[in-house]
């Protein structure tokens, strides 16, 4: 098969969450930082990144999104070094921590990246570098400022605000100290080798660990071993998993436990709220999340996350649920799967 298309940019967690699972699957892939000159490729309705550019049932290219599935989908075409955990229940445990990277974890980034003076600053520049070909002074200025007049008013729909800044940035704190605590005695959150939600993890942290200097500055000064291991992630084509190298979900540490916790605490009140308020046909959702009031638009793409949970879960054969149902038993994240 030849190298797979994709569109991206390295400002973009989805992206490098990619990227960095392709490498590590040895999948042969050209990464086009821009698509313009490309006018042969057809667009991503909507459009996001990454975006993969892959053959249709009648071999022409077809513009698809959405890194879950499309994890899944490479996960059934190319042989070898998976992803997704061999043990069923261990694997529902992978999904749901993916799922917190991708949709909770992302609040902290876009929080942090668009509230704080020398994040904007720094982001809008180095976002506005990366559109386009090279700018000039005048020019990088005034993209840098479109940046950041688009962006910042989207804080909005990812729910931070004055009221709920606090509590993601708590959360932020615990996920870091989590992983710190974990990768004390652990390579990776599945164990000796990768699943899927240490790439998803790995995707955002690029840039609240790497990037953003106000989330940077933290994570420096409190999970070095975190620091550490987001750069390690990038590129993981030499290594060798093993089929024993997963967790054992019956054994899972206490550290991958708190982070268990953490998606019960932070991420499970707002995917139930939002399949509310979409159930309801309401445009807001209202969740109390830490003890904190909890407003948002209602994100139809989250209450897909929460369908997609629900099947993987009904899924198990009634062992594998039980032993899936005991390590999540206490941690919060049980409530997803009570309708
Ligand atoms: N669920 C998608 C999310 C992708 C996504 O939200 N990408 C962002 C950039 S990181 C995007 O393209 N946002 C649209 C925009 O900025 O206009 C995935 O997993 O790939």
């Amino acid at each position: 098969m030849s190298a797979l298309l994709l569109s991206g940019a390295p400002g973009s967690p989805y992206t490098r969450k990619m990227v960095a699972l392709l490498r590590y699957r040895r999948i042969a892939y050209r990464l086009l930082l821009s698509t313009t000159g490309a006018p042969a490729l057809p667009a991503a309705k909507p459009p996001l990144l990454p975006t993969f550019y892959l053959p249709g049932p009648d071999g022409a290219l077809q513009a698809v999104t959405d890194s879950t599935p499309l994890i899944r989908r490479f996960e059934a075409e190319f042989a070898g070094r998976a992803v997704v955990p061999a043990d069923p229940a261990l694997a529902l445990v992978d999904a749901l921590l993916e799922d917190f990277g991708d949709e909770w974890l992302t609040k902290a980034m876009f929080h942090y990246r668009w509230t704080y003076p020398a994040d904007i600053r720094k982001a809008g520049e180095v976002l506005a570098c990366w559109r386009g070909g090279p700018h000039d002074d005048a020019a990088l200025a005034a993209t840098a400022d479109a940046v950041r007049q688009r962006q910042i008013p989207r804080l909005r729909y990812v729910g931070s605000n004055p009221s709920t800044g606090p509590v993601i940035e708590a959360g932020y704190q615990r996920v870091l100290l989590a992983l710190e605590d974990h990768f004390r005695t652990h390579r990776f959150l599945m164990g000796a080798r990768p699943g899927a939600s240490d790439f998803a993890l790995y995707g955002q942290l690029t840039q609240l660990v790497h990037f953003d200097p106000t989330s940077m500055a933290l994570a420096a000064e409190i999970a070095p071993r975190v620091g550490a291991w987001v750069l390690m992630m990038e590129d993981l084509s030499g290594l060798e998993p093993t089929d024993t190298d997963w967790l054992n979900v019956t054994r899972l540490p206490d550290s991958l436990k708190a982070l268990l916790r953490e998606t019960g605490r932070l991420y499970v009140p707002l995917l139930r709220a939002n399949a509310q308020a979409l159930q309801a046909g309401q445009a807001e959702l209202q969740a109390t999340i830490d003890g904190q009031p909890w407003v948002q638009q209602a994100f139809p793409y989250q209450g897909k996350c929460l369908a997609w949970l629900r099947r993987d879960h009904q899924a198990l054969s009634a062992a594998d649920r039980a032993r899936a149902d005991a390590v999540l038993a206490g941690s919060g994240c049980e409530a997803l799967f009570i309708p």
